[in-house]
């Protein structure tokens, strides 16, 4: 019998559907009418789970799974899994470590250059034909120049670091913070963020969340000033949206760029009508190139273990 793959979030690569479906049984749980109904009659013989980096899989689901030989996670960030559970249980967790640094980093540096020369609101002022009506140059506010910024990075993984490349080539100085200085990064380490936030323009969020939920508060937010900026390319949970909100709406920092949220798809109403915010979908690994990358190394962790392989992405094994 083929194995039985359970896939929690679809992958929108056709040409890996395809190997999936060439390779396995695949039952789309995403798609199911009744996905509770098939987890009780079927979860006993599922091998592996494929999931999202931000939604994972609960652990009431993975014990529903007693014949799991892999979770794949189709993302870098396992925070929504129990590490610790399947450290225990000897289930391997992998995920798509170093495929999507480059995107991320890139998308944070667009978000930020957004943010600060107000480019979705210069582009609603063209699109609703204000231009026309308001043709003299003082009908848009000036914007601020990205370049030379200050930038302040919380979390200098693999995504830090490549943003600190990029911030750099713009003649940035860059100073970061992390749970603690690493020798290896050339940059100004700062122990405490509100710190880190006062002596920075620009504060872009880079951090794995499980240990930092909450981090950016209203006293991060006010140390950031009403000329800061914003940018979370990481978890939503790292921020206070309440206080973020009340920060934009106040003007108490300059703007924000986020792509990713607390609660996701749902984005707080204040957030979605301030002209200070530049928001994005979750999409900052969301190219041909990177979810080609990340589907891969998927189908070859699923391959590893379902061949008794440790995979070499496994994060618990
Ligand atoms: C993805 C992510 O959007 O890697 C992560 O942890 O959050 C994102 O890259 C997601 O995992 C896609 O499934």
């Amino acid at each position: 019998m083929n194995s039985q793959v359970l896939q929690l979030n679809p992958i929108l690569i056709p040409a890996i559907n395809d190997k999936l479906a060439s390779r396995y049984t695949v039952h789309k749980h995403f798609e199911a009418a009744d996905g509770e109904a098939w987890l009780r009659a079927h979860g006993a013989s599922v091998d592996a789970v494929i999931t999202g980096g931000h939604t994972g899989i609960p652990r009431a689901m993975l014990e529903q799974l007693p014949g799991l030989k892999v979770v794949a996670v189709n993302g870098v960030g396992t925070d929504a899994v129990d590490l610790a559970y399947c450290r225990a249980r000897g289930l391997p967790v992998t995920a798509t470590l170093g495929a999507l640094t480059e995107d991320v980093a890139d998308l944070a540096i667009g978000l930020l250059i957004a943010a600060c020369r107000n480019l979705c609101a210069g582009d609603r002022f063209v699109r609703d034909g204000q231009w026309e009506r308001f043709p003299q140059p003082s009908a848009i506010p000036l914007a601020r120049r990205f370049s030379g910024m200050h930038v302040g990075i919380v979390g200098m993984g693999r995504v830090g670091r490549a943003v600190a490349v990029r911030a750099a080539a713009f003649g940035c100085p860059v100073s970061y913070t992390d749970l603690r200085a690493m020798d290896d990064v050339a940059h100004r380490f700062v122990p405490s963020l509100v710190d880190l936030a006062r002596d920075s323009d620009a504060l872009v969020l880079c951090a794995a969340a499980d240990k930092a939920e909450g981090i950016v508060d209203a006293a991060v937010l006010d140390a950031l000033g009403p000329r800061g900026f914003l940018v979370n390319v990481a978890r939503g949970r790292l921020v206070n949206e309440a206080d973020l909100a009340a920060a934009l709406t106040a003007g108490r920092i300059a703007g924000a760029g986020l792509d990713v949220f607390v609660d996701e798809p749902r984005v707080p109403l204040a957030l979605r009508q301030s002209d200070r915010v530049t928001l994005q979908a979750h999409r900052a690994s969301a190219t041909w190139e990177t979810r080609t990358a990340m589907a891969e190394m998927v189908l070859d962790s699923i391959a590893q273990a379902l061949a008794g392989e440790r995979p070499a992405m496994s994060l618990t094994t």
